[in-house]
């Protein structure tokens, strides 16, 4: 018995669910924890979305995002929670067992400190909407209308628009039944992308003049920070940094891009990677996590030593040979 399984029977025995992602969720997180609840609405079960932080404003047109609640009644048959890998990225007035049910965590991190009752985890599915996918067709629920735009959204979040290595067939597939069942993959991208507050535009002119290259190839390094100085220019929020770090990691001859971003509580660090070097073992270092082109942590060192200390994590980095695999005999 695989924990899908496990997962699909615990579905059918039961009547009423939550669901939930990491705060602050993210389009994967909240795409998929709504297709999830879409998905148990379908097979006429109760399920309300769990969540402290309300949704991002690209993120409140997908279907069910203003449902979001933190007050919920009485006890549940489980908790399924999506794209989350550690307890410590729940948020902290997370309902007790008692009340929530098992935990059924559906995720796709390698790095992970196991927590839940049971656990679907695939470190190799490129978002969790596919894990979803997976689930929804074990129960037998059809994609309708609000499941694919939620999980286009999974998809198109964490594939960055499919063109990350994770992205597979199988990713691919889902996206066309997506779209099959009415998914609109430019509705979605205007709503997300194409309609950006000019705050976050100015506000990356003052992040681009923070940029600072160190290294030399293949381990090079490029950092963008951004503090109250560069928000407080650009009046602008601190979730509008949110993507920045893809310029850092975009230039010629960079390895890895770095955002800081220096916050009540230290230094949010994200890091991206091209491939070569294995990004969530140095989040990993820190106490933090993610996956190996994508992870992040936080240091609570002021935000000039958090530049030196990545840099040098960053230096001693091991570094994966970017050749090809060699094809298998007879296949040339
Ligand atoms: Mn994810």
């Amino acid at each position: 018995v695989t924990a899908l399984d496990e997962a699909a029977a615990l579905i059918q025995r039961g009547s009423r669910f939550l669901v939930g992602a990491h705060a602050r969720p993210d389009g994967d997180a909240l795409g998929s924890m709504l297709a999830t609840m879409h998905g148990l609405r379908a097979l006429g079960k109760t399920a309300i979305p769990w969540s402290r932080d309300r949704a991002s404003e690209y993120l409140a047109g997908l279907p069910g995002a203003r449902e979001l609640t933190a007050k919920i009644d009485g006890t549940f048959d489980g908790v399924f929670l999506h794209d989350l890998s550690d307890a410590a990225l729940l948020n902290d007035n997370f309902p007790a067992r008692e009340i929530t049910g098992p935990v059924v965590i559906l995720d796709h991190h390698a790095t992970s400190k196991p927590f839940g009752d049971i656990v679907v985890r695939d470190s190799s599915a490129s978002a969790v909407g596919v894990i979803v996918a997976r689930l929804l067709s074990r129960l037998g629920v059809a994609i309708d209308k609000n499941i694919a735009e939620c999980l286009w959204c999974s998809l198109a979040s964490d594939t960055g628009w499919f063109r990350y290595p994770a992205t597979d067939v199988e990713t691919l597939r889902l996206a066309a039944d997506c779209v099959a069942a009415g998914a609109q993959p430019w509705a979605f991208a205007r709503a997300t992308e194409e309609e950006e507050p000019v705050e976050r535009l100015q506000l990356l002119r003052e992040v681009l003049k923070t940029l600072v290259v160190v290294g030399e190839p293949p381990r090079r390094c490029a950092f963008l920070t951004v503090s109250d100085t560069e928000l407080s220019a650009a009046r602008a929020q601190p979730d509008m940094s949110e993507g920045f770090v893809n310029y850092a990691r975009g230039l010629k001859a960079v390895e890895v891009g770095v955002l800081l971003a220096d916050t009540r509580r230290g230094v949010r660090v994200s890091l991206r990677s091209k491939g070569g070097i294995d990004v969530s073992a140095i989040a990993a270092a820190f106490g933090g996590g993610g996956h190996h082109n994508a992870a992040g942590c936080l240091l609570p060192i002021p935000v000039d030593e958090a530049r030196k200390v990545i840099a040098e994590a960053v230096a001693a980095a091991p570094v994966k040979s970017s050749r090809p695999s060699p094809p298998p005999d007879g296949a040339r």
